[in-house]
Formats: structure tokens, sequence, C-alpha cells
């Protein structure tokens, strides 16, 4: 006889690592409701960054620039996993081994906690500290035992060392072979082989994941407090103009020349909306400039004038017609301001801008720095940013689409070249100067829309940010083009409303259509174009039934 099971090895492998990732998301968790530093890989990088030798630092700070940090502690995670998949492989023939190495894990986690906290206050060490090294290690324990048992074949609970089990399940060596004890054994121990035992572990493992993502975004809820929603203290020094009549009550259905808050299109990478700090936010500008600037947000909307503007975001992603694009009044910084306090050098071509999540976004310096106001955007619509939209600060550039000019959750902005340094977007293809194109929506009547014969009343919105809109025209089935009706002019960064009345005498199917001049006289291409990679254009075309 002997204890060797037969059973395949990635099993136990994964089971280490899936407690390892249980582990951390749950330590994670508990850090969030006590001290967010002790989450385990922060607990254990803070440790790591304090006992690296200078150069090594700078070595990575050179490398890996401001994402050192990121750097960091994926190299922490990747470390940690190598080891529970050591930690995993030896539980399946020596388990209290493997369990031994998950308590070594833990406290290494409450170590380098201990340590971190007795370099700030030598003589006590909080609890806040521990609970999160304590409650990772027994959920990694936890699910290794757990998924060790379902990878032999194993019903998941039982005993923790289950020797007899152990032993029973390595003769049974896998489905085929046939099992050395009696059938009653068998029934009593629950063993299963073969496809029900490795449905039982991938449904274990499937568990384990989703229930780690869970409790780590639980965890993320938690850990910064909630936004400021108040800026009503803000000091703005330059207005914007007051804001004209609209058509939102004269064309039912009209797109609102403002964009309620609430439905502002929404368009990132993020899986979890990041959820800083404002307190601490700390915002860098370096690369190509005379000298580093390091601000709070305290200093950004104190020491810089606070400016607010009116203008329309709007997606490269959007399509002809789509909805990708909204309008507000944005109160923040220009990055001129900000910009000319580092003193960008003239070699430098782009700023590459960051944001909390790792995102980069890359705007040709140009366009942050020339008179259309760029901004660093605190808050929209008289309340400060929603985390969503960025809080607690984010790029917005006038005329450019947000992907190349938006970053949220912005972090840091480098002055760099576009041979140096391409931001996400770019490395997949898209455009790196991307100027809004000019464009025209209808609203109403909707597509496919029944209307009744006679008088019918269109309306939509046209923009060409940077360069405003002078014309809209509809054409109603092969007529004519026809000029429609203006609304007011809320400057060259805003979209703009407009409203065409017509007479449908006939029932029947018809096809309207619209088309734009922005302020340079240029009228809206009708050359279809696909979004990627600097956006769409043609002409927004509805057909509606008239009865
Ligand atoms: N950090 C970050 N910023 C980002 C993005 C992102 O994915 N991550 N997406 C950009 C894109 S493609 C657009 S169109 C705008 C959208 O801004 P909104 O979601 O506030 O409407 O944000 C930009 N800023
Ligand atoms: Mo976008």
């Amino acid at each position: 006889m002997t204890d060797e099971p037969t059973s395949p090895r990635w099993p136990f492998a994964a089971a280490g690592v899936l407690g390892a990732v249980a582990g951390v998301a749950a330590g994670h968790f508990v850090a969030s409701l006590v001290r967010a530093e002790a989450s385990p890989a922060l607990a254990v990088g803070t440790v790591v960054i304090h006992n690296t030798p200078e150069g090594l630092k700078q070595w990575a700070i050179d490398q890996f620039g401001d994402s050192d940090k990121s750097v960091l502690v994926g190299t922490v995670f990747v470390v940690t996993l190598l080891l529970a998949v050591v930690a995993g492989l030896l539980s399946r023939r020596r388990p209290r081994i493997g369990l031994a190495f998950v308590a070594l894990l833990g406290a290494a986690v409450i170590a380098a906690g201990h340590s971190t906290a007795r370099s700030s206050a030598p003589l006590s060490v909080p609890l806040s500290w521990v609970w999160p090294g304590l409650v990772a290690a027994v959920a990694a324990g936890s699910v290794l035992v757990v998924l060790r048992r379902l990878a032999l074949g194993l019903p998941a609970f039982g005993s923790w060392i289950p020797a007899a089990e152990l032993s029973f399940a390595a003769q049974a060596g896998g489905p085929a072979a046939a099992p050395l004890g009696s059938p009653t054994d068998h029934v009593a121990i629950g063993y299963v082989g073969g496809r029900t035992a490795r449905r039982r572990f991938l449904t274990g493992a499937a568990g384990t994941v989703g229930g780690s993502l869970l409790v780590a975004a639980l965890g993320e809820g938690f850990t910064a407090p909630p936004p400021v929603e108040d800026i009503s203290d803000l000091r703005i020094a330059s207005r914007a103009p007051h804001f004209p009549a609209t058509f939102d009550r004269k064309v039912p259905g009209i797109t609102p020349l403002r964009t309620p808050p609430r439905d502002f299109y929404r368009i990132d990478t993020a899986l979890v909306v990041p959820r800083l700090d404002r307190d601490r936010w700390r915002w860098r500008i370096d690369g190509l400039v005379e000298r580093n600037v390091e601000l709070s947000f305290e200093e950004l909307i104190s020491e810089f004038e606070v400016i607010e503007r009116d203008i329309t975001l709007n997606c490269v992603s959007n399509d002809v017609g789509g909805p990708y694009i909204s309008s507000g009044r944005w109160v923040g910084v220009r990055t001129r301001d900000v910009l000319r306090r580092a003193g960008v050098r003239p070699v430098a071509d782009q700023i590459l801008s960051r944001s909390s999540d790792g995102m980069t976004i890359s705007t040709p310096v140009q366009a942050l720095l020339d008179d259309r106001e760029a901004m660093i955007a605190v808050g929209l619509d008289g309340a400060a940013l929603s985390r969503e939209r960025g809080y607690p600060a984010r790029l917005v550039t006038p005329g450019l689409y947000g992907f190349v000019g938006a970053t949220k959750w912005l972090v840091g902005m480098r002055a760099t070249t576009y041979s140096d340094a391409s931001a996400y977007w770019t490395q997949r293809g898209w455009a790196i100067d991307a100027p809004v194109k000019t464009q025209s929506r209808i609203d109403v009547p909707r597509g496919s829309e029944e209307v009744p014969v006679g008088r019918v009343r269109a309306g939509g919105v046209a923009w060409a940010q940077g360069r405003g809109i002078s014309r809209v025209e509809v054409q109603l089935d092969d007529g004519p083009w026809k000029q429609a009706l203006l609304g007011a002019d809320v400057g060259i960064a805003y979209w703009r409303q407009w409203l065409f009345d017509f007479v449908v005498d006939k029932p029947g199917t018809h096809e309207l259509r619209v088309r734009a001049t922005d302020g340079d006289g240029n009228v809206q291409t009708t050359k279809r174009a696909m979004p990627f990679p600097d956006g769409a254009s043609g002409l927004h075309t509805v057909t509606f039934r008239a009865t």
C-alpha cells in the first residue's frame, strides 16, 4: 500500500493558487474595513519598498516610471502565487505541510504589517495590522483544504486531514482503477472519480474565483471615503456666460441642451470604478519639463484660477446617430496654467496623462496649451465630479474626442514625445490626434416612429467642437435641402440644437436626413466612415411612417 495519489498534479497547484487568491481577497476586504494599507499585497509591498536598496529602487523607477508601484505590487502577487503553487503541490501528499506553508505566508503578511507599523509607532502595533493577515491565512487555508479534497475526489467537507480518505482515494487512483476498499467504504466516504470529481473541483474553483472577486470588489468599495459632492465654496474666477433659452420644451423628444448628470454617457475601461480619496490625491507633472510639479487637490484649486465652461464631450466610438455624446457645465483649472508652471520643453509633442487605474491617454501638447482652455475639471453642473465621471479630477479637452483628452481619475501628466511613449489607445491603432468631426443627429422623429399626417416637428443636435455650428439643413425624401432653425449658441465647444417644421401630406414611409455646416463654413462630409480609427462620419438618416 502506498499513499501516493495517482490523480494529476495540476488541481493541487490550482488549489494552492486559488487559496492564495481567496486569501488576498479576504485580507483586502478586512483591510478595507480596518486599515487600507494593511491589505496583504500592499503591506508586503511597503516592506519591500522600505528594504529595497536605493540602486535597485532607482533602476525600477527608471524602468517603470510612475508604474513602479504597480510593478512592485504585481511582483509581490507573482511571488505569492509561485509560493502558493508550491504549497498546493506539497499538500497533495502532505496536507499538513501545505497548511503550514499557508500559515507561514499569513505570518509573513502580519510581520510585514507589524514592521511597517513599528517603523511609524515603535511601541504599539494595532490589531488592525494583524486582522487582514490572519483572515487571509484562514481563508487561504480553508480554500486549500476544500479544493484539495475535491481534487482527491472526496466530498468538499469532511475531516481536515483525511488520512483514511486519502489512502482510500490514493488506492482508487482515479476513475478507472478498482478501489481496494469494499463497496460499503466507497459509499461511506463518498469518493467519486473521473468526470464527477473534475466537475466538482472545477465548480469549487469557479466558486472560489467568483467569491474572491466579489469580496475584493466589496473591499474596494469600502477603501475610500465617499466623494465630496459640495463644491459651492469653490471661488470661480471666470464664469461661463448665462445659459440661454433652449428648445427642450419646444421640441418634445429633443436632446436637452444640457445633459442631466445621470444621463451623461460613460465610457471607460474600469471594471471597478476607482475610488480616490480627494484629500490624499497627489497630482504630478513630469517628463520633458523645466521642473516637476506636484499638487494636492487643495493646491490645485487654490493656486490656479478656477474657470467654468460649457463643453460637449463625445466618444470616438460613437456611430453616426449614436448616444455617446453629452454636454455640461464644467468647473476646473486650465491645463495651460498648470503646464506653464512646469514649463513644458519645446521638444515635447504629447502629454501622456495617467489615471489611477493605470490607463494612459495622450493629448497633443498644443491642445492643452492653446486658447481652447482645456481643463483639469473637478466639477460638473454645480457638483463635484461623480466617481464614474472621474472624481476627484479629470481632463476635459474641448474639440478632441474623449480618448485623446478626457482622462478620468487623473493622477499624472508627463510631457513626452510620440516616438518615446504611446498611450493605451495608440497601442491599439487609434489615431493620436483626433479632432471632433462635424456631425449632426436627428432626435425626433425617431427611427420607425409613426407620426400623424400633417405638420411634423423634427429636431436634434449638431456639433463641431472647436469650430461651432453655423448651419443645419434637413432633407425630406428626395426633396431639396432646407435650412433648420438653430437653437441658441452656447459657444464653439458646445453642441447646438436645431428644429425643423415640415408637412407630410400622404401616409407612408419617409426618410429624413440631416447635415451640419461648421463655423468655418465646411459642410459635414457625406462620406461614410466607421469610428475606427478617428471617428465616424456620414449623414444621419431616420425613416418614419406617416399614418
Ligand atoms: N481613466 C480613464 N479615462 C478615460 C477613459 C478610460 O477608459 N479610463 N475613457 C476615455 C474615453 S474613450 C471617453 S469617450 C471619455 C468618456 O468620459 P465620460 O465617461 O465621463 O463620459 O473618458 C475618457 N477617459
Ligand atoms: Mo471614447
